[in-house]
């Protein structure tokens, strides 16, 4: 792919996609993410917000993007002294070219401006702040929202502030040629990696000398590196579906399962492969050629118009009724099938390996998800996952990485 297919035409396009499905009148304000801190005065890799970058194509923090129908602006914030000095300046004139936006105004001016728009309107349109996920997930969110909305807010108190982040997901969850592009790119990259490393399996001896050969594999190919964590485990350790430690011994007898996917331009491929490190004995390979048959029969189900908990559900039933056949268990309760295939089946790939999107919409043609069904045995010390990234067409589903057939 051609990383000039990222015009700023097609950032301008997104832009004003956003604005028509949302209220003419609401100008909409949307932040770039912050720096965190990791200690003293280094931060963590800086990773911009899936969103602004797709509005904007800019990957500096800190910026906002302000709409008011057609008239657009950013505000970027001036860098103190110490700061320029190991960081630079930003360099104003190639935030226009990336996303072309001609009007870029430092602090003071740009939030005068917008500070005038708000009291006009009352109304403006944004992302609200991500879901803290630190129940279920123990994470924090970026505080940029929260403190764009806060600052807003310190002048405009009555602000009415519309939440956007549905119809920018629904956005998102169709691809654009320079997206399909960017993911194929990646798959390409992680088949390409994937099959070198199937090929010398035997080498191996350390699950992290496996995730060395994917790291190097990925970058010498050209990509951004890794998408998400890579997944390297043997044998037990599959059965814990992030495990992401790599640390293991390999043994003789042991399947591997190796989840991974490069970013490219941001884009991410997210597929699975599981290898036998010795000849696999006849339980392995029953439980293998089960995943890869409700693999099969889940893709068969995939096109335009299904939605997808009917289709999660169908493949939920046909792992159930494998799992029967290798006397896992007796019926095919939800609760029974779960104990060895714990998670779904699909998901959208994008911006993000675990995408946004309307879960609840009927597939469209432009839509790119994974297949991913798994059997977890803990204890036979046996997990099997086969995962590829499909694209939905016209008429039904394209796999994006049938080059490398998974294969015991
Ligand atoms: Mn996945």
């Amino acid at each position: 792919m051609n990383k000039s297919d990222f015009d700023s035409n097609f950032f301008k396009t997104n832009r004003v996609n956003l604005r028509d499905r949302l209220n003419r009148d609401d100008p909409i304000v949307v932040t770039a993410n912050g720096l965190i801190q990791m200690g003293a005065d280094s931060s963590y890799p800086f990773v911009q917000d899936a969103n602004f970058w797709y509005l904007t194509g800019i990957n500096d923090p800190d910026i906002i993007l302000v709409m008011d129908g057609d008239r657009e602006f950013l505000i970027a914030p001036t860098r103190e002294a110490t700061r320029a000095t190991f960081d630079g300046q930003i360099d104003q004139s190639s935030l226009t070219n990336l996303s072309g936006i001609g009007d870029v105004l430092n602090e003071v001016s740009g939030w005068k401006r917008l500070d005038a728009l708000a009291e006009k309107t009352k109304r403006l349109a944004t992302l609200a702040p991500a879901p803290s996920f630190i129940e279920q997930y123990g994470m924090y969110a970026n505080p940029a929202r929260s403190r764009l909305i806060d600052r807003i807010k310190r002048h405009v108190e009555d602000m009415n502030l519309i939440d956007i982040r549905p119809e920018i997901a629904r956005l998102r969850m169709i691809k654009l040629a320079p997206e399909l592009e960017a993911i194929k790119t990646a798959i390409d990259i992680t088949t390409a990696t994937l099959k070198e490393i199937m090929t010398g399996i035997a080498s191996y001896n350390y699950e992290y000398q496996i995730e060395a050969d994917i790291s190097r594999g990925f970058r010498f190919r050209g990509s951004d590196g890794h998408a998400f964590d890579p997944i390297v485990a043997g044998g037990k350790r599959a059965c814990t579906l992030h495990n992401t430690s790599n640390n293991a011994a390999l043994q003789p007898g042991e399947l591997i399962v190796m989840d991974v996917g490069a970013a490219v331009m941001g884009y991410a491929a997210d597929i699975t492969r599981t290898v036998a490190m010795s000849i696999p004995n006849q339980r392995q390979q029953d439980i293998f050629q089960a995943v890869k048959s409700a693999q099969a029969y889940a893709i068969t189900l995939i096109k335009p118009g299904i939605r997808l908990k009917s289709y999660e559900d169908k493949v939920m039933r046909f792992i159930g009724s494998e799992l029967k056949a290798l006397g896992l268990i007796k019926n095919l309760k939800e609760a029974e099938v779960r104990r060895y295939f714990p998670h779904a089946t699909s998901h959208f790939i994008g911006l993000n390996v675990h995408d946004v999107g309307d879960y609840q919409m009927p597939l469209k043609p432009g839509m790119v998800l994974t297949v991913e069904p798994g059997i977890y045995i803990p204890e036979e010390g046996i997990g099997v996952r086969i995962e590829d990234d499909v694209l939905v067409t016209a008429d039904g589903v394209q796999s994006l990485s049938a080059s490398l057939p998974a294969k015991l």
